[in-house]
C-alpha cells in the first residue's frame, strides 16, 4: 500500500510541530484524509477503505493529547465507513471522505467565529486579560473583543519550552492590541492586577477537567488564588468521548532536548530532564468554558459530550479509533 507523500508530510509536520495547536492539527489530518480519498490510486473499494484507515492510524499515532485530532480523524472516517457499508462504489466513497473532511474543516473555522463571539462578551473595557500559550481559539476572543471596540490589554506568557507565546504576543501586537510578555513563572506575581485569564484546550474531559499547554494550571491555581476568572475557549471537538467511559487523557512527554540543548545532556548524564507538553486543570479553577453552542460551566462538559458523541459507544469504528493512541514517551493521568 502506497499512501501519498502528502499525507506523510502532515504527519511529520504534526509530529514535528510545524501544524500546531489543536484545532489546526485537526484540520490538517482531515485534509490529510481527503487527500488520500483523492489521490489513492486504485480501482478497488476494499483497498481505498484499507489506505483510509491505515492513514488514520498515522495521522492518529503523531501526538497523543489533542483529542481533536482523533475526534477529527473518526468524524471523517465514520462517514467514510457508513458509506462502505451503505455499498457506495468506489468514486462515492471518495466523495464521501472528501465531502466529510471539507464538512469538518468548515464547522471547525465556523465554531472559532462563533467562540470569538460568545467569548468577546466576557472581555470588558479597562480589563487586563492573561492567556498563555498560542490558542487560536483564545486568540480570536481577545482579536474579536478588540475589533468591537473594546479596549483592553493582554499579559502573555512566553510559554516554555517551545516559545508559542511569541506567536500569540505578536498577533495580538500586531492587531494593536497593548500585550506585555512575561516568562511561564511570571503568572502569579501579575496575577494580582489581572481581571481574567484566557487559554485554550487541547483537550476537555467528561468531568469538566481541561487539558492544556504545560504551566496552565499552575496559572489557573494562582488565578484561583486571587479569585480572578479563568476561561477556556474550546470548540466541541476538544471534549473526549473516552473519558465518559473512563479513560483517562494521555499527556504527551516531549524531547529533554526542547529543554535544555544537548550538549548540557551529554556534559550532565546524571541530570534526568522531563518535558511534559501538557497539564490538566482540574474543573474548580475554570469559570467556564466558551464552547460554539454556548458557554457552559465545566460540569457542563458531560451534557456536550452527551450531545456531540452519543454515537461513540456504539459505532462502527476500528478498535484503535475507539481508544486514546499509546505511542512511545507518553504518560497517562
Ligand atoms: C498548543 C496548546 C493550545 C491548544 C489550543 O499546544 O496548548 O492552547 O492546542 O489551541 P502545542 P487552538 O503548541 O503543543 O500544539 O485554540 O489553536 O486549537
Amino acid at each position: 500500500m502506497k499512501l501519498p507523500d502528502e499525507l506523510f508530510r502532515i504527519a511529520e509536520d504534526i509530529r514535528t510541530m510545524r501544524i500546531r495547536g489543536a484545532g489546526r492539527i485537526a484540520r490538517a489530518a482531515a485534509s490529510g484524509l481527503a487527500i488520500v480519498a483523492e489521490k489513492y490510486e486504485t480501482g478497488d473499494r476494499d483497498e481505498l477503505k484499507e489506505a483510509i484507515l491505515e492513514a488514520a492510524r498515522v495521522l492518529v499515532s503523531t501526538r497523543p493529547t489533542a483529542v481533536s485530532l482523533p475526534n477529527a480523524v473518526r468524524f471523517v472516517v465514520l462517514r467514510g465507513l457508513n458509506a462502505y457499508e451503505a455499498g457506495a462504489d468506489i468514486a462515492e466513497l471518495r466523495e464521501a471522505i472528501k465531502t466529510s473532511a471539507e464538512d469538518f474543516i468548515h464547522n471547525s473555522k465556523t465554531a472559532v467565529e462563533r467562540i470569538a463571539e460568545y467569548g468577546a462578551r466576557r472581555i470588558r473595557d479597562g480589563d487586563r486579560v492573561m492567556t498563555h500559550c498560542h490558542s487560536t481559539a483564545a486568540v480570536s476572543v481577545l482579536l474579536k473583543a478588540w475589533e468591537q471596540g473594546k479596549r483592553f490589554e493582554v499579559f502573555s506568557t512566553e510559554t516554555r519550552p517551545r516559545f508559542q507565546g511569541r506567536i500569540t504576543a505578536a498577533i495580538l501586537a500586531d492587531a494593536g492590541i497593548p500585550v506585555t510578555m512575561i516568562v511561564d513563572s511570571a503568572a502569579r506575581f501579575f496575577m494580582e492586577s489581572i481581571d481574567a485569564v484566557v487559554v485554550g484546550a487541547d483537550a476537555v474531559a467528561a468531568n469538566g477537567a481541561v487539558v492544556n499547554k504545560i504551566g496552565t494550571s499552575a496559572i489557573a491555581l494562582a488565578a484561583h488564588e486571587a479569585r480572578v476568572n479563568f476561561f477556556v475557549a474550546a470548540e466541541t471537538y476538544k471534549f473526549s468521548p473516552e473519558t465518559m467511559l473512563g479513560t483517562l487523557i494521555t499527556i504527551e512527554e516531549r524531547d529533554p532536548a526542547e529543554v535544555v540543548d544537548r550538549d548540557y545532556l551529554e556534559q550532565h548524564p546524571n541530570i534526568r530532564v522531563r518535558n511534559p507538553a501538557f497539564d490538566v486543570t482540574p474543573p474548580e479553577y475554570i469559570d467556564i468554558i466558551i464552547t460554539e453552542q454556548g458557554v457552559i460551566p465545566p460540569q457542563g462538559a458531560l451534557m456536550i459530550l452527551r450531545e456531540e458523541f452519543g454515537w461513540f459507544t456504539r459505532s462502527n469504528l476500528p478498535d484503535f479509533l475507539r481508544g486514546p493512541p499509546s505511542p512511545a514517551h507518553v504518560t497517562s493521568y
